[in-house]
């Protein structure tokens, strides 16, 4: 079936939501034969779509197939910059390796970057992401702000409260943030934030943000070294979630405060940031690069560093490490 007559097709039925659309209506919207109507159903069976045919009253979708193709994301997406180029692959080595790449090719902004599985996902400091077939969701966004680089720390914290305010609306799921990039679910981690960076001098050229979610993963498809530690929102929900939709509606949260970080700066994210911390007023241990700093954790200041009052009331500004939650 042509891509176009494939996209209509669809788009009829999106709108008709959980109701009947008539053959008849099918053909005189698309401008073909009551046939080819039928062959165009059969076509989107094919690909996994579960259409329930009643007489009298036409076709409805009863279940789409769990793909991330590029028609699937655009089908339904309601942002202006974000995904106005979407570059799908069934499998890539890494989204955020593939999304650098075309930023230095000249990418527009907002292209994404989406892959079914990553083979080489990557964390911070060149750590491993497992990123299996089929089961999460591999995304990275080309973003071009004019801002100085010092500030593009800040840009993961926005990350972190867009997709935690989209997965709250997709799954009712209470979500928290360790600062500064895991999103957690009952304690467990769910999503990790990847951001990389291009500049020329202090400015930045462009922003590469990846994002990863655990999304339709069982504790089993988890290696046994992160089985305690990692989870999923079908673990947590007990039900299978639509990875297109998840996707479309972290680029509609995102493209909201993306666009209120750059006209009011990060006044305006540090607020619902705050909302989701997981570590205000705790008990925490920094492991930096310079060694571990123990306190308790203030929360973040202004620009979004992380504040720790150590025993004997020093306080520390923390710009970048991984924190460990203190039990004692
Ligand atoms: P991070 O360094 O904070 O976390 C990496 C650590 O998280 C690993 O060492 C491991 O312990 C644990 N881990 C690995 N895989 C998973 C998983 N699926 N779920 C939970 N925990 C896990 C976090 O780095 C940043 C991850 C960004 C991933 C995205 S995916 C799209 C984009 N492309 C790419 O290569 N990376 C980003």
């Amino acid at each position: 079936m042509q891509s176009g007559i494939r996209n209509s097709l669809l788009a009829l039925f999106s709108k008709a939501g959980n109701d009947y659309v008539s053959g008849q209506k099918i053909s005189e919207e698309l401008g073909c034969s009551r046939t080819a109507v039928w062959k165009h159903v059969e076509s989107l069976r094919s690909e996994g779509y579960e259409l329930e045919a009643v007489r009298r009253l036409g076709y409805r979708i009863v279940a789409k197939p769990d793909k991330i193709s590029e028609n699937e994301i655009r089908l339904g997406l309601d942002t202006n910059i974000l995904g106005r180029e979407i570059h799908y692959r069934d499998v890539l080595p890494s989204t955020n390796i593939k999304a650098l790449q075309l930023a230095a090719e000249g990418a527009v902004e907002g292209t994404l970057v989406v892959t079914d599985e990553q083979t080489s996902g990557r964390g911070r400091m060149n750590r491993t992401w497992h990123s299996p077939s089929g089961k999460g969701v591999w995304m990275s966004l080309i973003l071009t702000p004019d801002i100085p680089v010092a500030k593009t720390p800040q840009l993961t914290l926005l990350t972190a409260v867009a997709v935690a305010q989209a997965l709250e609306e997709v799954s009712s799921l209470q979500m928290q943030i360790k600062w500064p990039n895991d999103i957690l679910c009952n304690g467990k981690k769910i999503v990790g934030i990847l951001t990389e960076l291009q500049a020329e001098a202090d400015r930045v050229s462009s922003v590469i943000v990846g994002i990863g979610i655990n999304v339709n993963q069982s504790q089993s498809d988890f290696p046994t070294e992160i089985q305690s530690i990692a989870s999923s929102l079908s673990i947590e929900q007990k039900t299978m979630f639509d990875r297109a939709r998840i996707i479309q509606t972290i680029l509609k949260k995102f493209e909201e405060r993306y666009l209120e970080f750059l006209s009011d700066g990060f006044k305006s994210i540090k607020p619902i940031w705050e909302s989701y911390a997981a570590i205000q007023g705790k008990e925490i241990t920094a492991r930096t690069l310079q060694g571990l700093i123990s306190g308790k954790s203030l929360g973040i200041d202004d620009e979004g560093v992380l504040l720790l009052v150590t025993k004997e009331g020093d306080i520390k500004k923390i710009y970048s490490a991984d924190i460990d939650l203190r039990t004692s």
